[in-house]
């Protein structure tokens, strides 16, 4: 199996690390979604890290459909997740809190960094700041 992504993204991060924790054997081609676009648009038209290329050469995207797909490779006895329902739902609120706080901070990076200063809008950086904070509160 192949991971494709840059580590400076948290979805590639989660998805190696869990490939770490599951023990399972991957090679990680850091190609960015940027710099690389071609490259990468050559494994995945839709260019978004993370993607993993599975050993028949099929390619998955998302960092939480892909770890759906590595979790039934995973040998008896290693899990990512909780079974009991009190730990399950624990587990649940802080992923998605997680996510929510990654998909908010990525935002805030594609306006600031991707669109030109005069088309910013600051009433909804101001929404999606004032998301972000309150996901990273949440997790605090
Ligand atoms: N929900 C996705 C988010 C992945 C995501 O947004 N990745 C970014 C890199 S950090 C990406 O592919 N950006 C390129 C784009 O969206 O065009 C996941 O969990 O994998």
């Amino acid at each position: 199996m192949k991971l494709i992504g840059m580590l400076d993204s948290p979805y590639v991060r989660r998805v190696a690390i869990c490939m770490k924790m599951l023990k399972l054997d991957f090679e990680h081609a850091p190609i960015s979604v940027f710099s690389t676009y071609d490259q990468f648009a050559a494994i995945n038209p839709v260019v978004k890290a993370p993607t993993l290329v599975a050993d028949n050469g099929k390619t998955v995207m998302d960092s939480t459909v892909i770890l759906q797909y590595l979790a039934s490779l995973a040998s008896s006895g290693q899990r990512l997740f909780p079974s009991n329902p009190e730990d399950c739902l624990r587990a649940a609120r802080l992923t998605g809190l997680s996510l929510a706080a990654c998909d908010k901070t990525v935002q805030i990076v594609y306006e600031r960094n991707l669109r030109p200063v005069d088309k910013q809008h600051e009433p909804w950086m101001e929404r999606v700041r004032g998301q972000m904070l309150a996901a990273y509160a949440e997790l605090e």
